[in-house]
């Protein structure tokens, strides 16, 4: 079938099997024991959470529904032959688990460009808000003014079954993933090109069509804007926006209310807002020492970084312990299509120089870059130099793996998320009791 929802649909009995032989089989048994350590510092590592999208290797890195980066660079659509994986077939293995073929990717494109339209209330909401408004504000501000259509909100007020949740939940994510190129491009015209919107291009894939109503439709953004979108869909269930939306989902908040959580947390600078401090970094190294920076003065300006109580930007991971696959396959595009571009030799000398010294540091447990390290030069090359909007494009991608988790958590029937929180006293008295 090129229908992606009967397709999700064929699929949830087997699953929902899958997971009651689990709970009958291992449920009580231990997945592994809680330290006091992980439990205030930030809960590292604990198995906690399902999530069937994605999962994450620390050595490595991520694989979507199995398949490694390189794999899906292989076997996904592409727009064009030998070129980038098209988002939409990502769209379609994270929900049914399998590789799509061009004409279900295609029927994926179609179904996401008819829902694309943006209410006319989303664009003046979005032309009101205060000039100086973040554009991931301005993001969680739109998402915000779509709920209105929520048409899981609608049905849940009107009693509908829980086994049939996962449905308008599946339509809201689709409607929701379908405007957020319009939506992203908006904010981008509105707040660095004086207002003026681009039409659609009809011809266009989902991806392409965020770059190209941004104001950029040569064929390298087009391409580059394809892989963007497709290698910062999902990154397992523990990282910030991913959680933010599943644990809001898990109340049953509509998928607007839950990604809007999620671009919430996304907006960290330690998260997704990482990939704008990137390029203030670079940046403010080119002001200083300009573009043939030798790496003695690199390394004194990271040193520096460090001394003053900062973190490097696009360096480090909670979970990764080599370099970002995410931070390799865009290296690899740099080679191919800016192989002399100064802002890339510059990211290239970062890479042989900041592993050392956050190593040199004994605290940092990866000292390696990760995809935010890369992402700007992308970026840059084809005129794209407003770093405060990159996280937007981040969130735009992994609304693709949040929202499909969304439906499957929804279809799996997952509960309500609550956690136990200690207090110090608690601490102690739990760790008295065991002494
Ligand atoms: N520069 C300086 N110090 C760093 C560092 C970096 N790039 N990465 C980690 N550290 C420090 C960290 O601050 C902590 O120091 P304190 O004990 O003094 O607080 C120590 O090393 C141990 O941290 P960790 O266990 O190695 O890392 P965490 O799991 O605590 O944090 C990150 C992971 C990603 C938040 C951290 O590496 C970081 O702040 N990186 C820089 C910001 C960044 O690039 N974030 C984007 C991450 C990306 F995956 C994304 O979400 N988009």
């Amino acid at each position: 079938t090129t229908d992606l929802k009967a397709a999700v649909a064929a699929k949830i009995p087997e699953e929902q099997d899958r997971l009651k032989a689990i709970k009958k089989e291992h449920g009580g048994k231990v997945l592994g024991a809680v330290t006091v350590e992980q439990a205030i510092g930030g809960m590292r590592g604990i198995p906690s959470m399902l999530w069937e999208t994605s999962l994450l290797d620390p050595e490595e890195g991520i694989r979507f529904r199995g398949h490694s980066i390189p794999d899906l660079q292989e076997k996904l659509p592409k727009a064009k032959a030998g070129g980038e994986p098209i988002p939409e077939g990502l769209l379609w293995l994270l929900l049914t688990g399998e590789v799509p073929t061009q004409d279900q990717a295609k029927s994926v494109t179609e179904m996401l460009r008819e829902r694309s339209k943006l209410p006319d209330h989303v664009y003046k909401v979005l032309s009101d808000t205060h000039p100086d408004t973040h554009p991931m504000t301005q993001l969680c501000t739109a998402v915000l003014a779509l709920q209105v259509d929520s048409k899981f909100a609608k049905a849940y007020s009107q009693g509908i079954h829980k086994t049939k949740y996962w449905e308008p939940v599946f339509e809201d994510s689709m409607d929701l993933i379908a405007k957020l190129p319009t939506i992203a491009a908006t904010i981008y015209r509105n707040t660095y090109k004086g207002g003026k919107l681009i039409e659609d291009d009809a011809g266009l894939d989902w991806g392409a069509s965020l770059s190209h109503k941004m104001g950029y439709s040569d064929e390298g953004p087009l391409e580059m804007m394809r892989l963007y979108q497709t290698i910062h869909a999902d990154h397992e269930g523990g990282n910030v926006s991913a959680h933010a939306t599943h644990l809001v989902g898990s109340a049953l908040s509509d998928p607007y209310l839950c990604f809007a959580a999620g671009m919430t947390g996304l907006a960290g600078p330690l998260h997704g807002l990482a990939n704008q401090e990137v390029l203030r970094w670079l940046n403010n190294v080119r002001e200083q020492v300009g573009d043939d920076v030798t790496k003695e003065q690199l390394s004194e300006f990271v040193w520096a970084t460090l001394k003053s109580g900062k973190v490097v930007p696009g360096f480090g991971h909670a979970v990764l312990r080599k370099t970002d696959p995410r931070y390799t396959c865009q290296r690899g595009f740099a080679q191919r299509h800016m192989p002399d571009y100064p802002l890339f030799k510059l990211v290239s000398m970062l890479y042989e120089v900041v592993p050392d010294i956050l190593t040199q540091t004994g605290k940092v447990k990866n000292p390696y870059p990760n995809v935010d390290a890369h992402s700007g030069v992308l970026l840059q090359f084809y005129g794209m130099t407003e770093e405060n909007f990159y996280t937007v494009l981040f969130g735009v991608s992994r609304s693709l793996g949040v929202l499909s988790q969304g439906v499957w958590s929804r279809a799996l029937g997952l509960p309500i998320e609550r956690p136990k929180s200690l207090t110090m006293q608690a601490v102690l008295d739990r760790v008295a009791a065991q002494e």
